[in-house]
């Protein structure tokens, strides 16, 4: 018998499976995999649960999903006992439903936190892998789960003198835990992204005067946030079998119907009228009004004149409404922030819109930013510059697979993985929402939830059949990046420098991260991988 495949007695194995984060996804896991009689190591950078709810702390951080579908579903119990104050929730109640839900399911016990993971290497010969962690502590496990997140890794912007700013400086990805108080201080901001946006409103509301350093105007939809009713909580409730059943089967995991028509397939008339149905109910739901907004560029611009009529109503000086409306890529093309205070913010006394595409940050001097036409004397600067995404968590770590293979190297030229799920040359590893799975572009509860339940389901296949290795099949994974490319081939998606295509990091290759196919489509894809034996991996 070939010595790699022969049982371990002697190898010592800490845990069954090192589960890599405890945010949504990591705290999911933990319970299902713990359920199912797996033992489990989790580490968490944080010092608690939460992942990103634990870290962007920022005034104002909000989902841009609804709150009664941007939730478990795994226990209905959950579900019931649980209500949301608000359609959107905000970070502060996000956070306490997480450790609401590692309370209830006692998932702390499973994490070393304040523990970040440095490095793992898979050993062949015993099929284990290795995890050294920043403690210097060092665990065995058959299996690595990384729950590490999409948007967790900080890209710090490379501003001459940014780090000897005499002033106070933030970072909306890694907010205090105290909070700070803006009351009276002259501030900076720089960064329009989502965290951007939502932090501008209310930074604006407390500081004495509050620049806005915009290098990219970023189309900006309103959500109408209310306080959810006690008719909706109940409706909520008593239907969430059915609202779950709609995530799972749509394109973005959300329960929405499908748009039905195209923008051409109406009369001008009609147009107007769904477009304000949509806009009515806000948010991304605004974007499912025609089937042809993210593939056909007029059809794109026809929904971009109502956000840049919006925009031109709401901000009253016409300059600044201008520089608001973005003129580099299609409506939705980059993730769209979704805000209802941000327009009306630039009407305030106390606020400038400061261009630094045509006039650049030269540099930091002292509490002085100096623009190549300005200067800004700030006592407190806040960067929301976004994140490496989808791929910046993963590539932290120094991960080793089959003979001594790093995934640094592995995805130097892009990610590869099949289904997003498992790597060629890293055996018995496994991403939650990993890079060219639907990830960021489905509503993430349920993306987790698929993931972690097709990998349960993957883990007791194995235990059932006494196997110890599996790993993506080299063709099957060489197809599947074919078919992510493929799927987002055509779209408008291209069109723009997002952090979709990894463009907001210098250096990385560009490549769509996510797969466009639809989430209902690629569940089908993946339950039929699993019921064919998992088919397009090679297990042992
Ligand atoms: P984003 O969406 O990546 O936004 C980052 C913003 O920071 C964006 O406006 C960038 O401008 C700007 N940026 C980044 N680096 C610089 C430098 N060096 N100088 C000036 N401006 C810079 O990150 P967010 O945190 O807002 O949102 C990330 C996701 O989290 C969001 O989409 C939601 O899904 C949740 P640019 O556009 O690159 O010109």
């Amino acid at each position: 018998m070939n010595k790699a495949l022969q049982p371990h007695a002697a190898a010592r194995i800490d845990c069954d499976v090192v589960v890599i984060g405890a945010g949504f996804a990591g705290l999911y896991a933990a319970h299902k995999l713990t359920g199912l009689g797996f033992s489990v190591v989790g580490f968490e950078r944080g010092e608690d649960v939460g992942g990103v709810w634990y870290w962007n702390r920022y005034p104002g951080a909000r989902c841009d999903c609804e709150s009664y579908y941007y939730s478990y579903s795994f226990s209905d119990d959950l579900q019931k006992d649980w209500s949301w104050s608000l359609r959107y929730s905000e970070q502060p109640e996000i956070l306490r439903y997480l450790s609401h839900v590692a309370d209830r399911f006692d998932l702390r016990r499973h994490f070393r936190f304040g523990t970040s993971v440095e490095g793992a290497a898979f050993d062949a010969a015993t099929a284990l892998w290795t995890v050294r962690d920043s403690r210097g502590g060092v665990v065995t496990a058959r299996f690595v789960v990384s729950a590490a997140g999409c948007l967790s890794a900080i890209q710090r912007p490379d501003i001459p003198g940014l780090d000897a700013f005499e002033g106070e400086i933030y970072y909306t990805a890694a907010w205090p835990h105290a909070g700070v108080d803006f009351t009276g201080k002259r501030v900076g901001v720089i960064g329009t992204g989502a965290s951007g946006v939502q932090v501008i409103s209310r930074i604006a509301a407390k500081a004495k005067h509050l620049a806005v350093f915009q290098r990219t105007a970023n189309w900006v939809i309103p959500v109408w946030n209310a306080p959810t009713s006690a008719e909706f909580d109940a409706w909520s409730k008593a239907h969430h079998e059915e609202i779950r059943a709609r995530c799972l089967n749509s394109h973005g995991a959300v329960p929405f119907d499908p748009p039905k028509v195209s923008v051409f397939e109406v009369s001008p008339e009609e147009r107007q009228v769904i477009f304000e149905q949509y806009w009515t109910r806000g948010g991304t739901q605004f974007f499912g009004a025609f089937t042809d907004l993210f593939s056909n560029i007029e059809a794109n611009e026809a929904a971009a004149d109502v956000v840049r009529a919006y925009i031109r109503k709401v901000v009253k000086d016409p300059k600044t409404a201008e520089m608001l409306i973005p003129t580099d890529h299609p409506l939705g093309t980059k993730r769209p922030p979704m805000d209802d205070d941000y327009y009306a913010t630039f009407n305030r006394e106390n606020v400038d819109l400061v261009d630094i595409r045509g006039a650049p940050i030269n540099g930091i001097e002292g509490r002085t930013l100096r623009t190549a036409v300005g200067a800004y004397e700030l006592d407190a600067l806040v960067l929301a510059t976004g994140f490496d995404a989808i791929t910046g968590a993963l590539m932290a770590i120094d991960i080793r697979g089959r003979d001594d293979l790093s995934l640094r190297e592995a995805w130097a030229k892009g990610a590869r993985s099949y289904l997003g799920l498992g790597m060629a040359d890293f055996p018995n590893l496994f991403t939650i929402t990993g890079p060219l799975s639907p990830s960021v572009l489905a509503n993430m509860p349920t993306a987790v939830e698929q993931h972690v339940d097709w990998i349960a389901g993957c883990l007791v296949y194995m235990r059932d059949h006494s196997l110890t290795r599996i790993e993506a099949a080299a063709d099957a994974q060489d197809d599947w990046v074919v078919h992510v490319a493929q799927a987002a081939q055509g779209s408008l998606y291209h069109r723009a420098n997002s952090w979709y295509l990894g463009s907001n990091i210098p250096g990385k290759p560009r490549q769509f991260g996510v797969y466009l196919g639809g989430f209902g489509t690629y569940k089908k894809r993946c339950d039929t991988v699993a019921r064919a034996n998992y088919e397009g991996f090679v297990l042992a």
